[in-house]
């Protein structure tokens, strides 16, 4: 069977149960977070294989991690580094309005080199995703997503890139230099209005930043817009997906729910409508569910948003 191949820093995430300002303490839950690994979940959930390559702490953080990610039926091939996971403080200031803090200097999963790639593994998947968070991590972390992106090239897999801009960890000018020569050698990307811009500067139309994206490269170009679904370039050919009208809870993951959806559906061989609905219909799942990854749902569950409005 087909499978897709990740590369990326899982986090532990701390996150207080109740609204409410952290300088007074807290109750806090304990999980994860993490771009790579949210797809990666999204797509076993579905039942894709899926494999997640890091490097995780020695300690409790890192057992949890590798735990959760194969509990979730991810193959989780992860090199174990002395210094500490990487962590993302939530803060629910009001029901909804939520704050969130990144500790991640020196961590684990910045310590990921190109040798950590193993070339057998990326070489028979069907599928390489990266985001633009790894190459923010460092020096290693980016040269691991140049050799894994080498290994995919050469094997003919698709490589697919969600821009995923975190300014907290980079400029965008810095961004910019690092993701331009990423995303030309990438098939498809996933990116917001703003990300978009990062590569197709000067407009803020979906049709044009995806036709310019397309112009740099990659065959396929979907551009999220939020409530307003998203616009994809596929092949040349334009598709609009309306967004599924759902309450909004906490909307961190929901890009990572769009692009596992989409991949999900592309290794099950699905066309583009179906490829795009699902991908509408996990952003849905995230975004009305608490957490990045925790509400997606497994096959069986998509009925539940589909033809459905849960206001
Ligand atoms: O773009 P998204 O809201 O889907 O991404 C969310 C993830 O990896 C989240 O899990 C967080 O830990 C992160 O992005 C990040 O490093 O910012
Ligand atoms: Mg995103």
């Amino acid at each position: 069977t087909p499978y897709l191949v990740t590369v990326g820093e899982t986090l532990a995430a701390l996150s207080a149960s109740q609204p409410g300002p952290l300088s007074l303490g807290a109750d806090l839950r304990l999980g994860l977070a993490g771009a790579e690994s949210n797809v990666a979940v999204g797509v076993s959930r579905l039942g894709g294989r899926a494999v997640w390559i890091g490097r995780v702490s020695e300690d409790a953080l890192g057992d949890l991690i590798l735990r959760e990610l194969r509990a979730e039926g991810v193959t989780a091939l992860a090199v174990r580094d002395p210094a500490p996971t990487s962590l993302l403080l939530k803060e629910r200031r009001t029901a909804g309005h939520h704050r969130t803090r990144y500790y991640r200097t020196r961590t684990a999963g910045a310590g990921l080199t190109p040798q950590d790639i193993p070339e057998d593994v990326v070489a028979g998947a069907a599928v390489l995703h990266l985001t633009g968070i790894t190459p923010a991590l460092g020096d290693g972390p980016a040269k691991a997503v140049t050799r894994a992106v080498d290994i995919a090239a050469d094997a003919g897999a698709t490589i697919s890139l969600d821009i995923n801009f975190r300014s907290l960890l980079w400029s965008e000018e810095e961004a910019r230099n690092a993701l331009l020569p990423l995303l030309r050698r990438c098939d498809l990307v996933f990116a917001g209005v703003h990300e978009a811009r990062l590569a197709v500067p000067g407009t803020d139309d979906p049709g044009e930043l995806a036709r310019g994206i397309r112009d740099l490269g990659p065959s396929g170009a979907v551009i999220k817009l939020g409530a307003e679904g998203a616009f994809a370039l596929l092949d040349g050919q334009p598709h609009r997906q309306p967004a599924i009208p759902v309450r909004v809870h906490d909307s961190v993951g929901a890009g990572d729910a769009f692009a596992a959806g989409y991949l999900a559906e592309l290794l099950a061989g699905e066309p583009p409508e179906q490829r795009l609905r699902t991908a509408a219909l996990l952003g849905a799942f995230a975004v009305s569910t608490a957490g990045d990854w925790e509400g997606l749902p497994r096959r069986s569950e998509l009925a539940l948003l589909d033809h459905h409005d849960d206001n």
